[in-house]
């Protein structure tokens, strides 16, 4: 099959899912055609059935705001017709649904019928897509898509609870690759975060407000009170700089490492204890999945698709958003219990093992083949 994949190329959630995808379909020989304004942070290999794209957005003085859409919409309608693609999977609704429908209606006038499948990751219904600003546009153009999908089915409902959805909505959950994450810690650079055998805890995120990153820092604090212990924070956004004034006002910052944006995740899990994330909704999480991957018990929440992901006393815990003193009980009770410890890594590996991408990427599969 030749696939279309429009995404955002940055380190978030969708992005990484969509390349993720994309490079599994190339291994199986499809071939996949990313079309972005900028290469994928995660497509950092060389795959002779992976083609990029990239969406040049022309300026003009008279333009306070370029014209992405619309950039979008004609480099969508130039890969279609040059390379014969089958089908455009967009991620993220806004703006690749509107815009896909657009290549959609202009492709069609010249005699070639794309069908559009349209994935919903997140925000882009329950934060951004619902502002009223968006939310015709968002609702006519996943009602427009040939098939609709939602990385849980958390979002699935919300989706519907927001937007006056006419069609089915499928879940097909986000997915991880395990084997990737089943990797030995190297021992000197455990030893360089927590040279006395601390353990090790990890928040992972874009640092948005959604994530409530001062209650991770909030919640590490309480911990090391208690026990000997170490903390990274791995990603950046406009949260980090009051996470950071509030380590110091706490007086853990020998503690605690803000390590900014990585791309070798694996190698961070592999040294880490414990995964921290106390966001105010997740529609799925695909931080703590990729977590999960490489045996790591979860502490998050219970909002939106968390608990479809992290299994309350089997693989972590959930607790309401903000109950930071529940967090850290939860977190102690798993971290001073060394065979706890060990059952929950096993289980978390075990949980993430239902997400591999040998179970999921079959599932976008079947779904395409729907089309051709
Ligand atoms: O919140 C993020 O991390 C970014 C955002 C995105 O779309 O890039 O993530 C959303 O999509 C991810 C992949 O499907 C989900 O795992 C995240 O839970 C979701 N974020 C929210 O719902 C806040």
């Amino acid at each position: 099959m030749r696939i279309g994949i429009v995404c955002y190329p940055t380190f978030g959630g969708s992005g990484v899912l969509a390349t993720e995808l994309g490079k599994a379909l190339a291994d199986k020989d499809h071939q996949v055609h990313f079309i972005t304004y900028q290469q994928p942070v995660r497509l950092n290999v060389f795959n002779a059935n992976i083609f990029y794209h990239e969406v040049r957005v022309p300026t003009y003085p008279l333009f306070d705001y370029p014209p992405y859409e619309t950039a979008l919409a004609s480099t969508m309608v130039d890969v279609v017709a040059n390379n014969g693609l089958d089908l455009l999977h967009v991620h993220y609704a806004i703006p690749h649904a509107s815009a896909a429908y657009m290549a959609k209606k202009i492709l069609e006038k010249q005699g070639k019928r794309i069908p559009v499948i349209t994935t919903l990751h997140g925000t882009d219904i329950t934060l951004v897509g619902k502002d009223k600003t968006y939310a015709p546009v968002v609702t006519f153009s996943i009602n427009e898509s040939d098939a609709i999908t939602a990385v849980s089915g958390n979002l699935k409902d919300e989706t519907y609870r927001f937007f006056a959805i006419e069609k089915e909505i499928e879940v097909i959950h986000n997915f991880v690759d395990v084997s990737r994450f089943q990797k030995k810690p190297i021992d000197a650079f455990r030893k360089v975060i927590a040279p006395e055998g601390e353990c090790i805890l990890l928040h992972a995120s874009n640092f948005r407000s959604v994530k409530r990153v001062q209650d991770a820092v909030r919640i590490f604090a309480a911990i090391n009170k208690q026990i000997p212990s170490k903390m990274l924070f791995v990603g950046d956004g406009p949260e980090r700089p009051g996470a950071e004034s509030l380590c110091r006002e706490l007086g853990i910052c020998n503690d605690l490492r803000f390590v900014g944006k990585q791309e070798q995740m694996e190698e961070i899990m592999a040294i880490s204890d414990l995964f921290v994330l106390p966001s105010a909704y997740e529609s799925f999480g695909l931080a703590a999945l990729e977590a999960m991957a490489a045996s790591i018990p979860v502490i998050s929440t219970n909002a939106g698709g968390l608990p479809e992901v992290n299994i309350q006393g089997i693989t972590g815990y959930l607790s309401d958003v903000g109950d930071i003193a529940g967090m850290t009980a939860n977190a102690l009770s798993i971290l001073t219990d060394p065979d706890k410890l060990k059952q929950f890594k096993e289980n978390a590996l075990h949980q993430a093992q239902q997400f591999d991408i040998h179970n999921i990427v079959p599932k976008y599969e079947e779904l395409y083949n729907r089309f051709l």
